[in-house]
């Protein structure tokens, strides 16, 4: 259910209260937080220079690694007194980095959980399943508020236990599912081999983030588990999931501008582009009390739009999350990222989609991407020539999604894991 006051609020009234917000995160950083206070009076600035939006752009990024130099509690603004929720970012890229919320910021996400939620059409009426880890990671209990927040019934499942979880999902008659995506697939294919289908499901909505998915991904859960799946954004350091949600018309993600302000830069660069451009996303707190952050360079990759939204909701609209900054590759001037690829193979039959390897290296001074995909037993033990077919096809469909030339070789099937039964996708051979 749209709320109108605050998601189709005229633009320039959301504007100005988003300077007015600005302007207020920056004072309480500079006030509270040692290591803005200093950054600031390194860079000459203070919260009453901010007189415009725009001015944001004097301040320098927040990163990770300052996030890391602060641990555990360097960047809370206000006393442990006021924390009565502490949490983890997952640290997939690292040392793990430690929020803390206050009474207010856990209810304002919550709130925001339950935008989300409502967008995607959940209500009252509704029987949620949060099928995210319930621990120091966000997802668990940020989609849990939010959903009591909506008034269903909330089945606080945690991720795990498969069986039990489908077997639930039947009992109860569960309507919403929350999870990865990815789990959410696993789980469609634990119900078959248990013999439920759609017929035994009650299921008609999914909500799923946490890591990158493809549109494709998106058609194989909803034909498998008969549901509308929509897609949720967010990250710990800066509140947790509900940051940025889909709404019905899921033509990309609602990111809410009354508690968050979003710049979009070059990577590289670190220059601000214009809506509408690829690039990472940087965001600005706006509400939050217990770990206000200026700046953040998220390390996501996506673009802007500003247009209207048939929906109504006037907050702009961020695009599906196209790779990290990390994951990035620049080959031969093309900015690829390992999701087109794994979008390609999900299409294709016998290879499986996550099983691939990207080598970057220099030939005759030319950058070369070769990429090497697992494919099933059956498909390995083939003949030859229809091996070489598929290998050829796979190319032409890689080639056409990246815009590049590549070389592709089809390998055994778990032959590209490691001793430790991890995969390295990207292997940059390249010395610069
Ligand atoms: O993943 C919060 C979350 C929980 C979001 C549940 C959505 C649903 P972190 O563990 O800090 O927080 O990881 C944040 O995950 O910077 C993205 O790279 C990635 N990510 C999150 N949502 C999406 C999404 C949570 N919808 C990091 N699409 C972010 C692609 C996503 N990537």
């Amino acid at each position: 259910m749209l709320n109108p006051e605050i998601e189709s609020m005229d633009r320039m009234r959301l504007q100005e209260l988003k300077l007015q917000k600005l302007r207020e995160t920056v004072r309480r950083c500079e006030e509270n937080v040692p290591f803005y206070r200093k950054r600031f009076k390194e860079s000459g600035i203070s919260w009453k220079d901010i007189n415009s939006l725009p001015d944001i752009q004097r301040i320098p990024f927040t990163i990770k690694d300052d996030l890391r130099s602060g641990y555990p509690f360097g960047f809370f603004a206000v006393s442990l007194r006021e924390i009565v929720r502490i949490h983890a970012s997952s640290g997939t890229t690292g040392e793990p980095t430690i929020v803390g919320y206050t009474r207010n910021d856990i209810e304002q996400w919550s709130e925001l959980m339950a935008r989300s939620l409502s967008a995607a059409g959940v209500d009252d009426s509704d029987i949620v399943q949060v099928a995210y880890g319930y621990s120091m990671l966000t997802g668990g209990l940020g989609f849990h508020y939010g959903a009591e927040r909506v008034g269903a019934s909330v089945v606080p499942m945690s991720v795990g236990n498969t069986k039990r979880q489908v077997t639930m999902m039947v009992d109860l008659g569960t309507t919403v599912l929350c999870s990865t995506p990815s789990y959410a697939f696993f789980m469609g294919e634990v119900a078959k081999e248990l013999g439920f289908g759609k017929k035994q499901f009650k299921l008609r909505v999914g909500v799923f983030g946490e890591e990158p998915w493809s549109e494709t991904l998106r058609e194989r859960i909803e034909r498998l588990l008969g549901i509308s799946a929509f897609d949720i954004y967010g990250l710990s350091e800066v509140m947790g999931p509900g940051i940025a949600a889909e709404c019905e018309l899921r033509d990309g993600l609602h990111l809410f501008e009354d508690s968050f302000l979003p710049e979009i830069v070059n990577p590289l660069t670190g220059e601000v582009c214009s809506y509408g451009e690829q690039g990472e996303l940087v965001l600005t707190t706006l509400n939050k009390e217990g770990m206000p952050l200026v700046r953040y360079r998220t390390g996501d990759i996506t673009t802007i739009v500003d247009e209207p939204c048939g929906c109504g909701r006037t907050h702009v609209r961020m695009g599906r999350i196209q790779g990290r900054t990390d994951d990035m590759l620049i080959i031969g001037g093309a900015n690829v990222f390992p999701s087109q690829v794994e979008s390609v193979l999900m299409d294709i039959e016998g290879v499986s989609p996550g099983s691939f390897q990207l080598v970057v290296e220099k030939e005759a001074g030319l950058d070369v991407l070769k990429v090497n995909v697992e494919v099933s037993e059956r498909i390995f033990s083939d003949r030859m020539s229809a091996l070489e077919d598929l290998q050829e096809f796979i190319k032409s469909e890689i080639e056409s999604s990246l815009g590049i030339g590549v070389k592709v070789k089809l390998v055994e099937p778990s032959s590209l894991k490691q001793s430790d039964g991890r995969l390295t996708r990207v292997l940059d051979r390249r010395e610069f």
